[in-house]
């Protein structure tokens, strides 16, 4: 059992022991990476399958982006947005132009992307579309994950995740996730924005159906409500797509992206959208320290450049099928439902065999790391790098792993 799996437990006790348990993480110590694969302090490999929940989609320190990194920090690290500085434009630039929008307004992490956009979205709802003052809504899915903050977690379905954070942000209704008529319904003259996940990740990697997206996206144009796409996970590579939305052919109004944008060095988040929507911002009404700083504008230009390539889009479609057609095979064998696009799988276990937290210990013991997100539910995203022999050993431990 995982307890004698515990090779490191001083080290593992010495990292737990001064910090806030507001994780349980997998018993491993990581020392180093590369590619698809960490080594832990004993020297032991993993192939990464969670790729810091798709933080990591070009793999551990991709040479482009760490020696992007290196020489920024050698120039230039910070100098805020009181001034310019000379990575700036082109991040913007380049950064735009992939989101296919006039502007974007650099953050660093997801949350603050998320409350950005639920920022601009009520200042649009009122100096644009007229809403009364403090009147705006924004509608929302049931499962969605957005963040962590307390306005983020005021319209949060998870109560582990939203319980004693009150008193909760006013303005959000919460409608069952590709449930087109309840989202008709909760849309009113007041409503500002939708706001979701085009698939939602913490809840088990959840594709909406058919037709859902593009629904949402004629709804919103027809009754002058912005829609956001939140792809902090979905989006950059992910899906096999630069964005998740291209799957249905949707273009939301408002692009959320982290993540991966830091390319797994620094924490790099952004809003993108037309001048009609992020031009209602004016000097001093938003902003942040660290936001659209130099080394994050270094890194974040050449993961712009290397999805323009589109080879780690192509590279996810391609492995994914191999995933996907890998998984499938087991259906009937340990796996009830294989659910997702791209190299993004949600696997739901039968629960009568073990719950997610346990299978993903017993992959651990066979070398591959992953995370449960409910239940019996575990998530599968490795970075884009991984090979094909690589997916078919992740999926021959989780068949070991099922096979008892
Ligand atoms: C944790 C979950 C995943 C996100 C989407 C915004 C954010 C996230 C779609 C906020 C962040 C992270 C947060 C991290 C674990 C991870 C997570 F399990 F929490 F739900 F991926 F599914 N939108 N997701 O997935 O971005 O502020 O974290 O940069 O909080 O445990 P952030």
């Amino acid at each position: 059992m995982i307890e004698d799996m515990l090779r490191t437990p001083a080290a593992v006790q010495d990292a737990e022991r001064h910090t806030a348990h507001n994780y349980h993480p997998l018993p491993v110590v990581i020392s180093s990476a590369e590619g698809a694969w960490v080594t832990d302090v004993d020297g032991r490999r993993y192939l990464d399958c969670l790729a810091g929940y798709s933080a990591l989609n070009f793999g551990h320190r991709h040479p482009t982006l760490i020696a992007a990194a290196h020489a920024q920090l050698d120039r230039l690290t910070l100098t805020s947005r009181a001034f310019i500085h000379d990575q700036f434009a082109d991040f913007c630039r380049e950064l735009a132009a992939l989101c296919g929008k006039d502007l974007v307004l650099p953050m660093n992490t997801g949350a603050e992307a998320v409350e950005t956009g639920i920022k601009v979205a009520r200042k649009w709802g009122y100096q644009v579309k007229g809403v009364p003052a403090g009147q705006a809504n924004i509608v929302v899915a049931e499962g969605n994950f957005h963040g962590r903050t307390t306005t983020i977690v005021s319209f949060s379905t998870d109560e582990d995740a939203r319980a004693d954070f009150g008193p909760y942000t006013p303005g959000f209704r919460i409608v069952p996730y590709g449930d087109l008529a309840a989202l008709t319904a909760a849309i009113d003259e007041h409503t500002v924005a939708v706001l979701l996940e085009p698939i939602q990740g913490e809840q088990g990697v959840v594709v909406p159906p058919e037709g859902y997206l593009p629904g949402v996206r004629q709804l919103c144009t027809e009754r002058n409500v912005l829609f956001i796409a939140d792809e902090i996970q979905s989006g950059l590579g992910r899906t096999g797509t630069t964005f998740a939305c291209e799957l249905d052919g949707v273009v939301p109004d408002m692009y959320l992206l982290g993540k991966a944008l830091g390319g797994g060095i620094v924490p790099v988040s952004a809003v993108a959208a037309d001048a009609d929507v992020l031009g209602v911002l004016k000097p001093g009404q938003h902003g942040s320290t660290f936001g659209g700083n130099p080394l994050a504008c270094a890194v974040a230009t050449e993961v712009v450049r290397l999805l323009a390539t589109g080879e780690f889009q192509r590279r996810s479609a391609e492995l994914g099928e191999r995933l996907h057609a890998g998984l499938r095979a087991l259906l009937g064998k340990g796996l009830v439902a294989v659910r997702g696009r791209g190299l993004w799988v949600g696997l739901d276990i039968d629960p009568a065999l073990m719950s997610g937290r346990e299978a993903c210990e017993r992959l651990m013991e066979r070398g591959v790391l992953a995370k449960d997100t409910h239940g019996s539910t575990i998530r599968l995203a490795p970075p884009l790098v991984i090979t094909e022999a690589e997916i078919d050993h992740a999926v021959a431990q989780v068949a070991a792993v099922l096979a008892g």
